[in-house]
C-alpha cells in the first residue's frame, strides 16, 4: 500500500517516540486518524509534508496571537541566534521583557521567567506554600494547571482528550495536598475552604477555562475566590498560561476586573519559543531564591533566543492594541456561525469552544464545568474535525481545547471558516 510522507514519518515516530508524538493530543487519537506532519507555516496557514495546506486555528495551542512566522518576531530571533544561543547568566533582554510584562499585568511587580508553563505553575505553587507555610492548594477538575505531580488531579486538556481524569505515577502523597472542587461552583469552595481551615496556600485557577474546551467563569465566580482567599489568608493564582496576553493586553485582571497575587504566563509571552513566567506581589516573589528560601532555578531560564521572541511579539501588541477588537469580532462571526448550526458556544475574546453538547442550542447544553463538558459527544466533534480538515481548515484534534483566532486569520479567512463550519457541522 502507497503510504504519504506523513504516514511514514508517523510509523517511524511510534517506533522511537511514545505514540509517535510529543505530547499526547497531536496523536489525534481522539478524532480516528493519523497526525499529519508539519513541514513548516506561514500567517495563518500550517503546510504539510505531503503539500497540504491547512488554515490554523490551533496556531500552537495559543502562542501563534500574531500568526505563524511573523516577519519582526523572526528578524528578532534570527539578530539574537547570531549573538549566541543560551549563556546561563543575566541579559538587558530579561529586565526589557520583565518590565513589559509588568507594564502590561501591573499586578506583577517581579516576575521570574523559565522555560514552560508547567514549570511556571509549578514554581508559582511552591512560591504559594512558602509564603504561606501551608501544603494544600484548591484546584479546579477540568483545568490544566501542567505536567506536574500535584497538579496532574481532575485534570483537563489531554488527560479529557484520554478519558483519565488522574495520571498513573503520581505518589499519593503528592494527590493528597491537592483539593479539587467544580468550577464556577462557590459553594464546592467554600466547603473545601471550612473543611481545611487554615491548611490552604492557594486557590489555582484558568480565570477563563480553556483546557476542557472554553469554559467562561460565571458572574461573581472569580470575585468569590478573590474574597475567600483573602478571608482565609491563602493566594490567588491565576494560571493565564493560555489567557495572557490573549483575552487583553493586560490578560485576564484586566479583562474580568479581578485580581490575582501570583499570575502564570506561557505560550504568548514566548512569541512562539519556550519561555513562561510566573510572577505577582513584590512581597509574595520575596520569597524566591536568592532574595527568599523557596528555591527555583533552570539552565535555560531567561533563554536569550527566547526572550528576543517574547519581547517582540509584547512590543507588537503594545503598539497595536486594536489587534484584541479585530480578534473579538472575527471570533465572534465564528461563534455566531456555530451558534446557528446549533451548538454550544463558549468564548472569551478570541479564545472559543463549540461544545457537541446533548442539547444542542438551548439552556440545557451549556457548559459551565467538567461534568457538562464531559457530557459533549465525542464522535460527532470527531466527525465535524475531519470534515474541516477536508476542507483544508485545522481546528483542535480534541473536543477539550480552544479555537484560537490570530490577527492572521483576516476577514475573507474567516468567512471561509464560517462556510465551512456551515458544511461540516450537520
Ligand atoms: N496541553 C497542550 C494543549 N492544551 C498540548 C500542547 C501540544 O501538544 O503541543
Amino acid at each position: 500500500m502507497n503510504q504519504n510522507r506523513s504516514e511514514q514519518l508517523f510509523d517511524k515516530a511510534r517506533q522511537l517516540i511514545p505514540g509517535g508524538v510529543n505530547s499526547p493530543v497531536r496523536a489525534f487519537r481522539a478524532v480516528g486518524r493519523q497526525p499529519f506532519f508539519v513541514e513548516r507555516a506561514q500567517g495563518p496557514w500550517l503546510f504539510d509534508v505531503d503539500g497540504n495546506r491547512y488554515l490554523d486555528y490551533v496556531c500552537s495551542w495559543g502562542p501563534g496571537i500574531l500568526g505563524h512566522a511573523h516577519p519582526r518576531v523572526v528578524e528578532a530571533v534570527q539578530r539574537a541566534c547570531a549573538g549566541g544561543l543560551s549563556f546561563g547568566a543575566p541579559t538587558a533582554g530579561e529586565v526589557e521583557l520583565a518590565e513589559r510584562i509588568s507594564a502590561c499585568v501591573p499586578d506583577v511587580e517581579m516576575v521570574r521567567l523559565v522555560s514552560s508553563g508547567t514549570e511556571a505553575v509549578m514554581s508559582a505553587v511552591r512560591v504559594a506554600r512558602g509564603y504561606t507555610g501551608r501544603e494544600k492548594i484548591i484546584k479546579f477538575s477540568g483545568n490544566y494547571h501542567g505536567h506536574s505531580d500535584g497538579l496532574l488531579v481532575k485534570a483537563g486538556s489531554g488527560l479529557m482528550t484520554q478519558s483519565v481524569p488522574d495520571s498513573a505515577g503520581v505518589p499519593a502523597g503528592y494527590a493528597a495536598c491537592t483539593l479539587t472542587a467544580v468550577y464556577n461552583d462557590t459553594e464546592s469552595v467554600r466547603r473545601l475552604m471550612e473543611e481545611n481551615a487554615g491548611q490552604v496556600a492557594a486557590v489555582v485557577v484558568e480565570p477563563v477555562a480553556a483546557n476542557m474546551g472554553v469554559v467562561v467563569p460565571k458572574p461573581g465566580f472569580l470575585e468569590y475566590l478573590r474574597q475567600i482567599t483573602q478571608k482565609t489568608g491563602a493566594l490567588l493564582i491565576f494560571d493565564e498560561v493560555i489567557t495572557g496576553f490573549r483575552l487583553s493586553l493586560g490578560g485576564a485582571s484586566a479583562y474580568t476586573g479581578v485580581h490575582a497575587d501570583l499570575y502564570t504566563f506561557g505560550k504568548i509571552v514566548g512569541g512562539g519559543m519556550p519561555l513562561a513566567a510566573y510572577g505577582g506581589r513584590r512581597e509574595v516573589m520575596a520569597c524566591v531564591a536568592p532574595l527568599g528560601a523557596v528555591y527555583q532555578a533552570g539552565t535555560l531560564s531567561g533563554n536569550p533566543v527566547a526572550v528576543a521572541a517574547g519581547i517582540e511579539t509584547l512590543k507588537i501588541l503594545m503598539e497595536d492594541t486594536t489587534i484584541y477588537d479585530r480578534l473579538d469580532r472575527r471570533a465572534e462571526k465564528l461563534a455566531e456561525t456555530f451558534r446557528h448550526k446549533g451548538l454550544t458556544v463558549n468564548r472569551a475574546g478570541s479564545l472559543l469552544s463549540a461544545f457537541f453538547t446533548p442539547g444542542q442550542g438551548d439552556r440545557e447544553g451549556s457548559v459551565e464545568n467538567y461534568e457538562e463538558a464531559c457530557q459533549c459527544d465525542r464522535e460527532a466533534f470527531a466527525a465535524y474535525f475531519n470534515r474541516m480538515l477536508e476542507r483544508g481548515i485545522y481546528v483542535a484534534p480534541s473536543q477539550f481545547e480552544a479555537m484560537f483566532v490570530s490577527d492572521a486569520h483576516e476577514d475573507d479567512l474567516i468567512d471561509r471558516t464560517c462556510e465551512a463550519i456551515r458544511g461540516a457541522v450537520l
